[in-house]
């Protein structure tokens, strides 16, 4: 039992447990606030994120908990914050939407559709200037390609050629608005090509198509020194957040795409290469569950923060050192 898609495998499966486990707190009530979940598109962070070294960035969306995961952030962190507790990843100040770990030079979550891009412009150019060979990842959704700042960060990371893979999870809606409602071209490699990116598409319900496609892209950012463009194609199984009725979508739409859940793809595929049994998945399985059973007895445990520090981090000379 070994090998690169089995690794692959129980990444994805964390994820997906994660989230499960995230849904049932929230209808609780014991999870509050915004919550996004990504159930449907594991395969995307994990095919990426595996291509990263430690020294690379990343910047995501609110859609967030995948990529902390798959980005190698402590589970049982990554839940405290879920729960607002001062062990959270965040202080239990950020929660869902605002993952962050300057440890892992994972710079966000961001509630701000497209405001991820010119922040890994940022840091593409500061490495840029520095001369250090790092990439920066930038992940965002399709709906962030109708908006400004998705242009002007492209068009200035291809400018002054810096070294940031673009890679837009395309699921096809922005909230409920469906990708044809809001773009005139709705081939989005085809659209960033247009600022002279190099920039592909690949299907994102498969975690060797992703992470093939993602090696390319980021060993041409690596060599050239300059952007690249990733399209994954993928599909959230689940409603845009835990309020959302998810009323705009045919539900055959959704049992289809479910045909292709990235789980099945990579175990159907462990299993008619020999590569793992049925037995070896289960075992995974109650591996993962046992992780994640850990995190949620963490975050209860953990403690809240003290009222008297309310203000902290408000002025700058509460930022820590
Ligand atoms: C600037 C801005 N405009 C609008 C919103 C409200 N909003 C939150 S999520 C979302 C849809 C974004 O869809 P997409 O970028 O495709 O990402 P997905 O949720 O599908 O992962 C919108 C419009 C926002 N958060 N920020």
């Amino acid at each position: 039992m070994t090998g690169a898609l089995l690794a692959q495998y129980r990444e994805m499966l964390r994820i997906r447990r994660f989230e499960e486990r995230c849904a049932e707190l929230y209808s609780a009530e014991r999870i509050r606030g915004f919550v996004h979940l990504y159930i449907g598109e594991e395969a995307v962070a994990v095919g990426v994120i595996g291509q990263l070294v430690q020294d690379d960035a990343m910047v995501t969306t609110y859609r967030d908990h995948g990529h902390a995961l798959a980005r190698g952030m402590d589970m049982a962190a990554v839940m405290s914050e879920m729960f607002g507790r001062v062990e959270g990843v965040s202080r239990g100040r950020g929660g869902s939407m605002h993952l962050f770990s300057a440890e892992h030079r994972f710079y966000g979550g961001n509630g701000i559709v497209g405001g991820g891009l010119p922040l890994a412009v940022g840091l593409g150019l500061a490495d840029h200037l520095q001369g250090r060979e790092r990439v920066t990842a930038c992940f965002f959704g399709e709906g962030a390609m109708a908006e400004g700042e998705f242009h002007e960060s492209i068009n200035l990371a291809a400018l002054w050629q810096l070294p940031v893979l673009f890679v837009c999870e395309n699921n096809l809606y922005a909230m409920g608005t469906a990708l044809a409602r809001s773009e005139s071209e709705t081939d989005l490699a085809l659209k960033a090509a247009a600022y002279e990116v190099p920039a592909w598409s690949c299907d994102g319900m498969d975690v060797e198509a992703v992470s093939h496609a993602a090696q390319r892209a980021v060993a041409l950012v690596r060599d050239s020194g300059g952007p690249v463009f990733l399209e994954a194609r993928t599909y959230r199984f689940r409603a845009h957040s835990m309020y959302d009725p998810d009323r705009y979508r045919d539900k055959a739409e959704i049992e289809l795409w479910r045909t292709r859940d990235p789980l099945r793809i990579a175990a159907d595929r462990l299993l008619d290469r020999g590569e793992a049994t049925d037995e070896d998945l289960r075992d995974i399985d109650t591996e993962v569950t046992e992780e994640v059973d850990a995190s949620v007895a963490a975050a209860e445990a953990a403690a809240w923060e003290d009222v008297d520090h309310l203000t902290r981090f408000v002025m700058s000379e509460g930022v820590p050192t």
